[in-house]
């Protein structure tokens, strides 16, 4: 048999300086997701996590709590170990960069790089971002109230003045531009990619201070121990020397490199995407084939991080309602590569509506009624009808679909796939009538197949689902009845209709109890049992509802107006009109299905009146204010809202439009 293809997907590595929260679970999951899916799918996937123990920062936190830095890390990993194994990861290996296999192999490198001259000793002076342990010159910070602060994260940056190395980064410069412009994948989404362009490679990359005599807590320089090397030197080779690179043990590094895809939060592309490829290219190795940039998962307004404490730990979550259900929220979401708010309140929603409702109806449902009418034993279907052909269709053509979504890490478009046959399946549940058919002896012949379809249906449903929810499918197979291993495959997905008729379905606890959200948002929010782990939930729970208040204390500005910053946080989208009809029962709404690129969003608006044939807007070009919170009316979903001009005379109504709308793509930033 030939070998299988492999797949080698990384992490970040976080700096233990705090416990992990809700963002670097949101990194983590992505990655054992995708990980889950290749090896479903047939590859031998391996994934890399791990923590980024060295430099300043932790050296001032180990200080301030009056230990050693190990032991201030140890402590993290050991919690962050236990995250992940809460969380269902099912990470390969854990690096972490105090590992002696490490330390080892970075000191090698580091010599090999001023052997080969691509080093220079020099004296640098500059600034530092502790936080970000990033160097910045003069003209690259920002001042506010007259102090120098990092242009990445706002805080102040300190002076340094020392003997550093130096890496020639200006040498690989023009090779890079090149290896980006030919390789469009390399950086995803595109969009960083063109950041890194424009805003460092072509105005000119500066050589890189590569170590510091001032931070002992680092891998020594071996040949010149007063320095230690820059911890992002340390950092970035982690996805190397994890796999024995350098050593006499390199299996794996010949097997996984180069890596498939480094998932990063956006923050940190720049050197994943500028140092981190010069360091290979000189180091002669090839590049990995991706860098994917995700989007942070915001508190209020701002990014989650340990350094400003707004976090949400997934502890408490996971307690009350199962790793699998936070890791659905989180590949659903929000599409990967976009920013999004983290919310008990939009958990609860969702748990109630995709998971309760959606998935566990069909299951129950299903289940239910074959014990009601068959006593549990799946009967042979009979000749399909023209309803059931779709069914089947829309069923067998899934898993390409959810694969190509997943090649493109959306995972959310890839649960809406799946969703959308759920919903479909509920939909023929109502439409085929079964508890009409269970009446007669000949709508029994009806009812089988109607039944041998939903219970296949949601097989597959099983089996896609289970790199997002890993616990989920055995609990759907348990009711269904299945306990053939070669049913639960991804192979087993290429037919319809493997289901053998006589399984025995059983019964069981519903999937995902219908919760009341009010009663759990008051409990997730620590306002009932005090147990321990809630406390730090809290605080910024507290915050994220009452933004107003923090709202106050920014700069006035004149009344009317917004200040740029409250500005830059609406989001104005073109919109591609795919689908326009008048809401039944209302002479004023009509709603527009809208192709936003990576996603399809419904929106209704009050203009039927100026718009009496809406098929006319159908292939229009459109302006969606995109972040607007999602609002129910008359019973559907309406995520955002159309922008259109009035004229206050004559009551005019127009929809405004993208002039020239084929040169830019639906769903494309306005500002
Ligand atoms: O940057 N939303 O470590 P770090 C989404 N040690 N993702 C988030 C997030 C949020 N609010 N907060 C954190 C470092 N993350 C370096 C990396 S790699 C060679 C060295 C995730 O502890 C996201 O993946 O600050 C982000 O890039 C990473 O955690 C930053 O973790």
């Amino acid at each position: 048999m030939p070998d299988k293809k492999t797949y080698y997907i990384t992490t970040p590595i976080y700096y233990p300086s705090g416990n992990m929260h809700i963002g670097h679970t949101y990194t983590t999951v992505a990655a054992d997701t995708m990980k889950r899916f290749k090896r479903l799918t047939g590859y031998d996937a391996y994934m890399l996590t791990g923590t980024d123990e060295h430099g300043q920062k932790i050296e001032k936190k180990a200080a301030e709590a009056n230990v050693t830095p190990k032991a201030y890390v140890d402590e993290i990993v050991r919690n962050t170990k236990a995250l992940w194994q809460l969380m269902e990861v099912e990470y390969d290996d854990f690096i972490r960069t105090t590992d002696e296999r490490h330390i080892r192999i970075v000191q090698q490198i580091f010599r090999r790089f001023y052997e080969q001259g691509d080093i220079y000793k020099s004296k640098y002076e500059g600034l530092y971002c502790t936080p970000c342990e990033s160097f910045w010159t003069a003209t690259q910070v920002v001042e506010k109230d007259g102090v120098k602060c990092c242009p990445d994260c706002g805080r102040p940056v300190e002076i340094t003045q020392e003997e550093s190395y130096f890496f020639r980064m200006s040498k690989y410069q023009d090779w890079l531009i090149e290896y980006i412009e030919q390789h469009p994948d390399f950086i995803q989404p595109q969009k960083r990619a063109n950041e890194m362009l424009s805003n460092f490679l072509k105005p000119g990359l500066q050589d890189l201070c590569v170590s510091r005599t001032s931070v002992k807590w680092g891998v020594p320089v071996d040949f010149d121990p007063e320095h230690s090397v820059y911890v992002w030197i340390d950092a970035l080779s982690n996805y190397i020397t994890a796999l024995g690179y350098g050593t006499d043990h390199d299996e794996l590094f010949r097997k996984y490199w180069p890596a498939d895809v480094h998932l990063v939060g956006k923050e940190i592309v720049r050197f994943h995407t500028i140092y981190w490829p010069i360091m290979l290219h000189a180091l002669g190795l090839p590049l990995p084939r991706q860098v994917f940039a995700h989007g942070w998962l915001l508190f209020g307004n701002d990014k989650m991080s340990k350094s400003k404490g707004n976090v949400v730990y997934p502890q408490p979550i996971v307690e009350r309602y199962g790793a699998d259900a936070l890791r659905y929220y989180l590949m659903r979401e929000m599409p990967f590569g976009a920013d999004g708010n983290y919310t008990n309140e939009a958990f609860l929603t969702r748990l109630n509506s995709d998971l309760a409702n959606d998935l566990g109806n069909l299951i129950s449902r299903t289940v239910a009624m074959i014990e009601k009418y068959f006593g549990g034993a799946v009967q042979a279907p009979q000749a399909l009808e023209p309803i059931d052909e779709t069914l089947k269709e829309h069923t067998l053509a899934l898993p390409a679909l959810v694969e190509k979504q997943m090649n493109e890490l959306q995972f959310s478009l890839a649960l809406q796939e799946i969703w959308k046959v759920v919903g479909e399946c509920n939909k023929y549940i109502d439409e085929t009538a079964p508890w009409i058919l269970g009446r007669t002896e000949e709508g029994k012949g009806r009812l089988s197949t109607v039944l041998y379809m939903l219970a296949e249906c949601a097989r597959f449903a099983a089996v896609l689902i289970g790199p997002f929810m890993p616990r989920t499918p055995q609990r759907i197979f348990e009711q269904l009845g299945v306990n053939d291993p070669a049913l639960m495959t991804w192979e087993s997905l290429s037919g319809f209709g493997k289901l053998p008729e006589g399984t025995m379905v059983c019964k069981g606890e519903a999937l995902f109890p219908r919760i009341d959200i009010k009663k759990d948002l008051a409990a997730l929010n620590g306002e009932d049992e005090p147990a321990a782990e809630k406390k730090p939930e809290k605080k910024p729970e507290k915050k994220a509802e009452k933004p107003q208040q923090a709202e106050k204390k920014a700069p006035e500005v004149p009344e009317g107006c917004v200040t740029i910053d409250q500005f830059e946080k609406l989001s104005f989208r073109t919109a591609k009109v795919l689908a326009c009809k008048k809401v039944e029962k209302s002479d004023k709404l009509l709603q527009f299905s809208l192709d936003l690129g990576t996603e399809q969003r419904t929106v209704l608006s009050g203009i039927a009146k100026a718009y009496p044939d809406p098929e006319q807007l159908i292939g229009k070009t459109l302006v969606l204010f995109a972040n607007l919170a999602p609002r129910k009316i008359m019973g559907t979903l309406s995520q955002g809202m159309l922008l259109s001009a009035l004229d206050e005379k004559t009551g005019a109504l127009r929809l405004l439009t993208v002039d020239d709308a084929d040169s830019v793509a639906p769903g494309s930033e306005i500002g």
